[in-house]
């Protein structure tokens, strides 16, 4: 395997390019999942891969695969995945470091003119982020057979806004059946969103698999009341008991730290006047940890605490599990081949679980699946502020190529 080195500063470049597309005035992006924003970054992620003769396939929820051929194209190809919409104050790495950094691999064996065994395709995967459209990682989970189109197309927005006509309306939803295409292996870099790396001076995590996630959905309703004429045993305050659960939620979390986390990230106030008591509240759970058991007994906590707080205040409500992605471990042969390819790059090197959501999660039901982490700053994500360096970012995408032509090299 020849000693291929990427373009460090062309990468950053790119990088920095994209970011433009979506930027925020506090340095991120927000670049919403099938939003104007997120088909100019695909048209231009196209248009980049097309110039290097690759050819690019959409499947039917708008999944991209660009498509480099090898010497043998009987062979199941080689993935390189992540993606390219953000949360509303995203970085500019996360999802994005993936996707570039594939493009920037693909770039150098196109100049080189390296011929691999097996064809390399680079995967831009819809709507990770589930921040537009819940549940996160949505079109590989349908690329996975996790969801049908038919589940993902359903999905509406805060505004009402259905998956399935946005995606139309980009003109992102080809004509491929999602799964139809079997890789040999999908390798996806991503940076860490944790702090380890950076607090053990590690250049690149080694991941070793995905901790287990579940989404809920709680609605309470009370009563609209006037905040001045109503007595307050005569109330029944949505947002009282909301408030109350979002402080259990964080209690239940700690119970079972240090591996346990738990937050409430999106909650809706109704009628949100700040002279009516609040009639209604809906509000979203995040709950994770790597062992799916403990999750069980975190959820019947969260469960249990329902009607032991709203009861009392004379509020009911409703609850639903609307995800839940069991905790996963990657391939051990690619696991070897990233670790290969560290070493090879001379970078200092630890294993890890991610703690974040990513699409190599489900893609791991369906093909031999791992990651590669590289560092961010104070381990800050899903935040405007977030920051990998230069040096890191042409890290993770070296040692991506370094493990793909690894495992390449095993195929020959
Ligand atoms: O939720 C997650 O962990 C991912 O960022 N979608
Ligand atoms: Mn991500
Ligand atoms: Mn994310």
């Amino acid at each position: 395997m020849q000693n291929l080195q990427i373009d460090a500063q062309r990468l950053w470049d790119t990088l920095m390019e994209t970011a433009k597309i979506g930027a925020t005035a506090k340095g991120g992006i927000c670049r919403l999942t099938l939003t104007d924003l997120d088909r100019q970054v695909r048209d231009w992620f196209k248009a980049r891969c097309e110039a290097l003769g690759c050819t690019v396939s959409v499947d039917a929820v708008g999944n991209m695969f660009a498509r480099r051929p090898g010497k043998n194209n009987n062979l199941a190809p080689i993935a390189m995945g992540s993606h390219l919409d953000t949360q509303p104050t995203g970085g500019k790495f996360d999802g994005t470091l993936g996707v570039l950094g594939a493009l920037e691999a693909m770039r150098t064996l196109a100049e080189t003119g390296y011929e691999t065994n097996a064809p390399i395709e680079i995967v831009n995967w819809t709507n990770e982020e589930g921040s537009r459209y819940a549940p996160a990682m949505l079109a590989s989970g349908v690329f996975a057979g996790v969801f049908t189109p038919e589940f993902a197309y359903s999905r509406k927005d805060r505004d009402g806004k259905s998956f399935g006509e946005e995606l139309d309306r980009i003109g992102y939803k080809g004509g491929e059946k999602p799964g139809a295409r079997k890789f040999g292996a999908m390798f996806e870099l991503h940076i860490e969103q944790g702090p380890i790396l950076e607090d053990e001076d590690r250049m690149i995590g080694i991941v070793q698999g995905v901790q287990g996630m579940r989404w809920y959905e709680v609605t309470v309703t009370g009563q609209e009341a006037h905040t001045g004429a109503t007595p307050m045993r005569l109330r029944k305050n949505a947002l009282l008991g909301a408030a109350r659960m979002i402080e259990r939620i964080d209690a239940i979390a700690r119970e079972h730290a240090p591996d346990a986390v738990g937050a409430v990230g999106l909650i809706e106030n109704k009628p949100n006047s700040r002279n009516v008591v609040p009639g209604e509240v809906f509000f979203t759970v995040d709950f994770r940890h790597p062992d799916d058991k403990v999750l069980d007994v975190m959820e019947g906590k969260f469960r249990a605490a329902l009607p032991e707080i709203m009861t009392p205040l004379k509020l009911t409500y409703k609850e639903a599990r609307i995800w839940e992605s069991p905790s996963v471990k990657f391939a051990p042969e690619l696991i070897e081949c990233v670790r290969v390819g560290a070493e090879k790059a001379s970078f200092k090197s630890r294993d890890i679980i991610s703690g974040a959501g990513h699409d190599a999660a489900y893609i791991a039901r369906v093909a031999p699946t791992t990651m590669i982490f590289v560092p961010c700053a104070g381990g800050i994500s899903h935040n405007e502020a977030e920051s990998t360096s230069f040096d890191e970012c042409a890290a993770g995408a070296q040692v991506l190529l370094n493990a793909v032509l690894e495992y390449d090299r095993r195929l020959g």
